[in-house]
Parts: structure tokens; sequence; C-alpha cells
């Protein structure tokens, strides 16, 4: 039979699968590190690291060994019984963090789910709240997962649009806006705030320096848990092993999901301290596959490789060169770079019709891929395991992109 070309690939998921995606006409076959290879052999930079889950490579040794070592012994016991694993993952991700406890699930949804749902218990276990009172306090152009609570938190038609009835409880405030914050904490049945450090999905929204700070000491001062939605910003991406850690926060509740697992296995946290965390009562909350063996042992060695390879470092550094060298490129579609180590966003100005999907098209001819967000946004987050060689050489074929489109 022919080799398979894309089109045959795309053509194939277009018909049995859900047209819940629109991708990037590029079907991948293997990846290494920072390099992604598709059904024709192309090579390419992968400037998307899966939405930042593949922080330390694609396919990294140490955390694949990990994952099929375990699965070759023991893969489910469900939590109906102990397991030789997970205390040993639990003891280790809470010291890696500094909290008491951690409540290990499988999805970014489902963690942010948990949250939600700690915070609640929390609300009216301890702060005393009256029952199904709870508020909690969330931010314009959120993102926190597909579940329909979570999108019932969304300001974003896209997420939320024909999912209703939607679940009650939730307030909106701007990004940024300590004042709207103060003025919602006023209510007493506020039990938490939750927010993320950097709004990854909304194009890389960093917040003043002190919003993170000044956030936190509100909420202190109004006895509100601050719960930092870490999925997408933590593991070293923003050049910090946690982003809240730029401005030394250290949030009542911990959400971290994505980059826990380098991208091998879906593994997420919840971590806490017990006044908080012990609220949940047996029986009270869980999940079939949360704090599986193998999630353990392959959470265990991502997060040795986030240290041993020095990741948060290497993306304080290449960050700081990856804004300088794309500030230096002298573009009218380029409106502006932001963001804070490996997490960066390139607001594109249309030009003659052409848009931020035909320079991502262009770039992967080029052998480069990123996608965009919201339209005219274009992301750019590489696995933090990138060399300064390597970068440039991206970088070089970014600009000759953009000399194409003068
Ligand atoms: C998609 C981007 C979106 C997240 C934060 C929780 C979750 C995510 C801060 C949920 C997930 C993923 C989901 C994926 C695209 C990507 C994403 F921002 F990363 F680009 F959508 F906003 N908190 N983000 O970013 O984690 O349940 O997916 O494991 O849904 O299209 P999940």
């Amino acid at each position: 039979m022919a080799k398979m070309t894309s089109q045959d690939y795309i053509k194939r998921e277009d018909k049995y699968g859900a047209h819940n995606y629109h991708p990037l006409p590029v079907v991948l076959e293997r990846a290494e590190g920072v390099y992604v290879w598709d059904v024709e052999g192309k090579q390419y930079y992968d400037f998307l690291s899966a939405y930042s889950a593949v922080n330390q490579g694609h396919c990294h040794p140490k955390i694949v060994n990990a994952m099929t070592e375990q699965a070759n012994k023991l893969t489910l016991t469900s939590r109906a019984f102990y397991n030789s694993v997970l205390g040993e993952y639990e003891e280790y991700v809470t010291k890696y963090f500094g909290f008491d406890k951690v409540l290990p699930m499988n999805t970014g949804a489902e963690a942010d789910e948990t949250a939600l749902k700690l915070a609640r218990k929390w609300g009216y276990k301890v702060k005393g709240i009256p029952q199904n009172e709870a508020k909690i306090i969330v931010c314009n152009e959120n993102f926190h997962g597909r579940t329909i609570t979570i999108i019932s938190m969304s300001t974003d038609p896209d997420a939320y649009s024909d999912y209703g009835p939607y679940t009650p409880g939730f307030v909106k405030i701007p990004y940024n806006d300590l004042e709207a914050l103060e003025k919602e904490l006023q209510d007493p049945n506020v039990a938490a705030f939750l927010v993320e450090p950097i709004q990854g999905e909304a194009g890389v929204y960093v917040p003043e320096d002190g919003y993170l700070k000044k956030s936190y000491d509100l909420c202190k001062k109004h006895n509100v848990l601050f719960i930092a939605d870490e999925v997408q910003t933590g593991i070293a991406r923003t050049g910090k092993m946690l982003a809240c850690d730029h401005e030394g926060v250290k949030p009542d509740v911990l959400i971290l999901g994505k980059a826990i697992s380098g991208g091998v296995f879906p593994v997420s946290a919840v971590l806490a301290n017990d006044d908080i965390m012990l609220t949940i009562k047996p029986g009270e909350h869980g999940s079939t596959f949360g704090g599986n063996p193998i999630a353990g042992k392959v959470a265990m060695a991502a997060l040795d490789v986030v240290k041993e390879e020095k990741l948060e470092e290497n993306a304080e550094r290449l960050g700081q060169i990856f804004r300088d060298e794309f500030n230096s490129i002298k573009s009218d579609m380029i409106e502006l770079v932001r963001g804070k180590g490996l997490l960066n966003a390139v607001v594109i100005k249309n030009k003659e019709g052409k848009t931020a999907w035909d320079v991502c098209v262009a770039m992967a001819e080029a052998g480069v891929l990123a996608k965009p967000t919201h339209g005219n946004i274009i992301r750019f987050a590489p696995p933090l395991v990138i060399n300064e060689e390597q970068l440039r050489d991206a970088m070089n074929k970014i600009k000759e992109v953009f000399k194409k489109f003068e």
C-alpha cells in the first residue's frame, strides 16, 4: 500500500474525529527534545510545547523510562487500596513545592475543579459561609479548563456558548485590577480568588509588577483563599519554578498540570496545607486514575529533570534573548512582544489580508511550529531545554518569514 501522506491523515481524522479543533495542517509522527518531525520526515522546532506540557523536551528519556518501568510493574490500583508509589510521590511533591499535602488528579481541569470544591468546602467548614452562598472571584479572559463549571467562569463566548445553564457562585472582575478585587472582597461570602499568574490563553497577559503580591495581601486581609492556577505558567516556564515566585507569593492553594509530567502522561495536582486540605474527608472527592503509580513515577522524574537541567535559569536567559531578537525584527505586522521566561506572545497586525494564521503557516513551512490564539496573537513557548544555538536558528527562520510579508 502506498505510504500515507499528511493529507491522508488529515482526511481520516476529519471523517472519524469530532471537529472540536482546527489544527495547523501538520501531521506529527516523532519528537525528541525541541524537535518534531511530520509524516513526510520534515523537521520543525516545536514552539508550542503542547501548550507548555513538554517543558522538559519531547520524549525525555528519564521520564519515558520512569513510565515504562512502572508500567511493567503496576499501572493502576485505584485508591480503594494503598500502593508502594503514591506515598513516595506525595512526600516528594509536597516537599518540592513546600505544602503539607497534595490531592493528585489527572488533567488541569480536574485540578481546577478540585480547587473550586476545596475552596467551597473550606468556605463552609472553616470560614463559616452560609450553605450554598459561597462566592469565588475570577478574572475576565480567564482560562481554567473546559468542564461546565469551569466555562461558567469564562468570559469567552467560544468557551461557554450553548453550554448553559451555568454553575452559579462566580464573580468576574477585570484582570490586573486591584480596586475591582478589593471591592468584591467586601462580600463576607467570598471563599476564594482564583487567578492565573499570567493569563496564557488570553494571549500571555503579564500583569503589572506587584499585582500577585497585592492581590494575595488583599485576600489575607479578608480571610479569602488565594488560588494560583499554574497549570501553564508553572514548572519553570516563566523563568522561576512557579510564576508566583517572581513576587514571592505562596498561594494558599496551588494548581499544577501539564509539565508536572513532562507531557508524557496526564498528571495534575492540587497542593495546600492541612487547615485547607483536611476539610475534604474520605469519600468526599476522588478519581479512578488520580495518583496512579505511573503518574507518580513520571511526575517525580519530570520534576527531577527541571532541577537537574536548570530549566528555570535557561528559560529566564533564553526568554530575554527571544524578546530582544523579536523586538529587533522590523515588520509592521509585529505590534508587540510580551511575556516572561519562555512564555511569550507576539501580537500581529493584519496586513493586506494576511493574518497571524498565515504567519503560522509560513513559519511551519520554514520549520517552526506555533499557533495563533484569539485570532491575532501568536504564542511562542518552546521546550525549556532549548539551547541558545537552537533558539537563534529558529529566530533566523522566523525573521525570514516576516521578511516575506514585507
Ligand atoms: C484546550 C492554553 C488553553 C490552562 C490553565 C487549566 C487548564 C489549561 C491555565 C486545563 C489548559 C490548554 C487546554 C487546551 C489548550 C490549552 C490552552 F492556554 F494552554 F493554550 F486552552 F487555554 N488551567 N490549557 O492553560 O488543563 O484540562 O487541558 O489539562 O482546551 O484547547 P487541561
